[in-house]
C-alpha cells in the first residue's frame, strides 16, 4: 500500500553536531504520522548511527542511507554494504540520485543491481529518476524517464516493485530554485504511474509511492503534494532548515 512520505535528503551537508541539533529541532514538533504518512531522513553515512538512535521509539520516522554498494561484502574500500546498514537498523536507501548518476557515473544497470540487493535485505529503495534540461526542452522527458524505469526496475516482480518508492526529480529543478509547477509534477507522476500500470497492472501501480523532488520548500510543498499522483517529496536544501522541513511534513 502506498504512503505519503516527506523525505529529507541532507546530501553532503552539516557537521555531526549540526545534524544532531537539526534532528532534535524537527523531531521536537508534533506531527500527525501514521503508516500512511511517513517521514524519512537521508543523512550522510557517518551520521547514520546517531540519527538512528534519535528516531528510536518514534513510529513512522525512518533514517535512510543516501547510497549503498551492490555487493554483500568484500574488498571494496570506501563502500557501504546493505548488511552494514541493516546492522544499524537502517531500513531505507536512496538510490540513483541524479548527483550519483552524474558525478559518480552510476548507470541504469548498476542501479538495477543496487535495487536488487536492497530488496533482498527487505529494505526500501527510494529510486530516483528524472530528466536533464535539454531533454525537457526537447519535450522527450516522458520517454527518458520511462527508459530509466525500464532499465533499473522492470526486471522486478510485481511484489518487489510495490516495495520500491520512486522519486521523480527533474534535474533542471534540483537546487536551482526552479520548481516544476504542480501541473508539470502531476503530469510526469501520472505518466510514471501509467507506465507502471502498463507493465504491472493498475492495481500494482496504485500501490507505488511516487515522490517529487526539486526545490521543494515550505511555500510550495502542500500544493505539489496535493496533486493526485504526488505522494510526497524528496527535499534537499529546505530539509536543512528545521522550520521549513517541519512545515513540509505538515503539508503531507
Ligand atoms: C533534489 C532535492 C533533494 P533540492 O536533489 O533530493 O534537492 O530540494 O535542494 O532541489
Amino acid at each position: 500500500m502506498k504512503s505519503q512520505i516527506a523525505a529529507a535528503n541532507w546530501k553532503m551537508n552539516l557537521t555531526l553536531q549540526q545534524g544532531e541539533t537539526l534532528l532534535d529541532e524537527i523531531l521536537a514538533q508534533p506531527y500527525q504520522l501514521n503508516h500512511n504518512r511517513l517521514v524519512v531522513f537521508a543523512v550522510p553515512a557517518p551520521y547514520l548511527a546517531m540519527a538512528q538512535q534519535k528516531v528510536a521509539g518514534k513510529s513512522h520516522v525512518f533514517i535512510a542511507a543516501q547510497n549503498c554498494y551492490s555487493k554483500k561484502s568484500g574488498a571494496y574500500t570506501g563502500e557501504i554494504s546493505v548488511e552494514m546498514l541493516q546492522s544499524l537498523g537502517i531500513k531505507w536507501v536512496v538510490l540513483g540520485h541524479s548527483e550519483r548518476r552524474e558525478y559518480f557515473q552510476e548507470s541504469d544497470q548498476f542501479l538495477a543491481e543496487k535495487v536488487n540487493i536492497v530488496l533482498e535485505y527487505n529494505m526500501t529503495p527510494i529510486f530516483c529518476c528524472g530528466e536533464p534540461l535539454q531533454v525537457r526542452e526537447a519535450g522527450t522527458q516522458n520517454n527518458f524517464v520511462a527508459k530509466q524505469l525500464e532499465a533499473s526496475l522492470y526486471h522486478l516482480s510485481a511484489e518487489q516493485l510495490q516495495k520500491v518508492v520512486i522519486a521523480y526529480e527533474p534535474i533542471w529543478a534540483i537546487g536551482t530554485g526552479k520548481t516544476a509547477t504542480s501541473e508539470q509534477a502531476q503530469e510526469m507522476h501520472a505518466h510514471i504511474r501509467a507506465e507502471l500500470a502498463n507493465k504491472y497492472g493498475a492495481d500494482v501501480a496504485k500501490n507505488v509511492s511516487i515522490l517529487y523532488g526539486g526545490s521543494v520548500k515550505a511555500a510550495n510543498a502542500a500544493e505539489i503534494f496535493g496533486q493526485p499522483d504526488v505522494d510526497g517529496g524528496l527535499v534537499g536544501g529546505a530539509s536543512l532548515i528545521a522550520k521549513e522541513f517541519s512545515t513540509i511534513i505538515n503539508g503531507l
